[in-house]
Parts: C-alpha cells; structure tokens; sequence
C-alpha cells in the first residue's frame, strides 16, 4: 500500500502553509500533524529525532524519512507535476524566487507578523518592527517591479516559486504592512486566488 504522506505543521505558520496548499493542488492525500511551535514541542528530543533544526513545516515522505525547509519540501512535491518548470532556466527563476523569499523576504514579513499577532502588545521584540518593515518593503517593491511586467515569477507561468511567495505576501498587513501601493502584488495576489485547488491559509487541515 502507498504511503500517504504526513505533514507536521502548524496551521498559522506561512512556511506550514505553503506545503499545505501545493497539496491541495496536486490533489495528493496526506495526513496533517498540528504542531504548536510555542509549547517547545519542536526542541524536544521526539521531535529533534525528526528534524534536527527543530522546524515546522517537516514532511515525512516515507516511513522513518523526513524532509525539512518549506521550499524544498515544494521542490520535492512538485516536480513532472505541472508547478514544477519544464525548462532548466524557467526552473533556476523558480529557485531564484524561492531563495529570495527565505532571504530577502520572510526574515522580514514574517517576523513582523509573527511580533504583531504572537507576542504581547509590550514585548521588547516590538523594537525591531521599523526595520522589519522597511526590509519587508523592499522586498515588496522588488516584487512589484517584477509583476508590472510578468504575470507569475517563474516563466510567466503559476510555480511553486508563487506558492512560496504568496504564503506570506498575503498576509503582511498581519505584521503591519500596507498592501495598498503595490498594485501589481495585489492582481498577482487575486491570480493565485483563482488556481485550482487554491485552498486558504486559515482553511481547516485534513
Ligand atoms: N526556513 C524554514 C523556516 C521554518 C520555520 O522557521 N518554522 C517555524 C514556524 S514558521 C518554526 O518551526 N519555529 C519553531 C522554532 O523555531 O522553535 C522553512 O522554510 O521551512
């Protein structure tokens, strides 16, 4: 019998997120594992077994055999499936896109949204938000210059580049970013909306 895929995630991370909805693209069977990162499970030894880095989103592939980091585990997921480019230079803007959102982008955004909505209103992390903010601009202008002139990141076309990107790209204003002047972010945001099996970040897990 096949082995149905396990996801440990939690279902309000972004990273966990974007697993979750190349899934429901595929049309894949798997089995979610709410993780809640904030009880210390994931530094735990069981978990560290797993995953040494001690990080959500972890996919167990196969029984006993694990693979960590959101972008890879899209990789892993989407290739000969139709997210995935066919051609070798559509597929290093694909991985271009996807460093820059571990780079250059969730640092950012998701930090700041991760200060703004899990941690009190008065804790000392607050301190970091105007540079968060600044950074998480700029990678949103870099985006929008992008989308004035292609519809999608990698080849013109819908890729795991724009799942890893949309995961938090659509809910900065969480952490205090204004979507307003990014016009072009805004109709790629309603494009990836519209994909088939687009299921939303809060959706309940199967
Ligand atoms: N680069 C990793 C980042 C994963 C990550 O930071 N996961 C967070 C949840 S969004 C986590 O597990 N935090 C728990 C911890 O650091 O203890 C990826 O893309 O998967």
């Amino acid at each position: 019998m096949k082995f149905t895929y396990r996801v440990y995630g939690m279902s309000d991370s972004g990273n966990c997120y974007k697993v979750r909805l190349l899934l429901e693209h595929l049309r894949a069977p798997y089995e979610w594992v709410e993780i809640d990162t904030r009880t210390g499970v994931t530094r735990q030894s069981e978990f560290l077994a797993m995953n040494p880095n001690g990080r959500v989103p972890l996919l167990e592939w196969a029984p006993g055999r694990y693979l960590a980091e959101s972008n890879a585990i899209l990789y892993y997921l989407a290739e000969g499936s139709a997210y995935w480019p066919d051609a070798s230079l559509h597929r290093a803007e694909a991985l271009q896109w996807m460093f820059f959102e571990q780079y250059s982008h969730e640092p950012y955004i998701a930090v700041a949204r991760f200060i703004c909505t899990l941690l009190p209103p008065d804790h000392v992390r607050r301190a970091e938000l105007p540079r968060l903010l600044e950074r998480g601009r700029q990678a949103l202008g870099v985006m929008e210059q992008h989308l004035t002139r292609q519809a999608f990141f990698a080849a013109g076309t819908y890729s795991v580049a724009d799942i890893a990107l949309y995961a938090y790209t659509h809910a900065a204003g969480e952490g205090g970013f204004d979507l307003a002047p990014y016009g072009a972010v805004r109709a790629w945001i309603a494009r990836v909306e519209s994909q088939p099996g687009f299921v939303p970040l809060r959706a309940a897990a199967t």
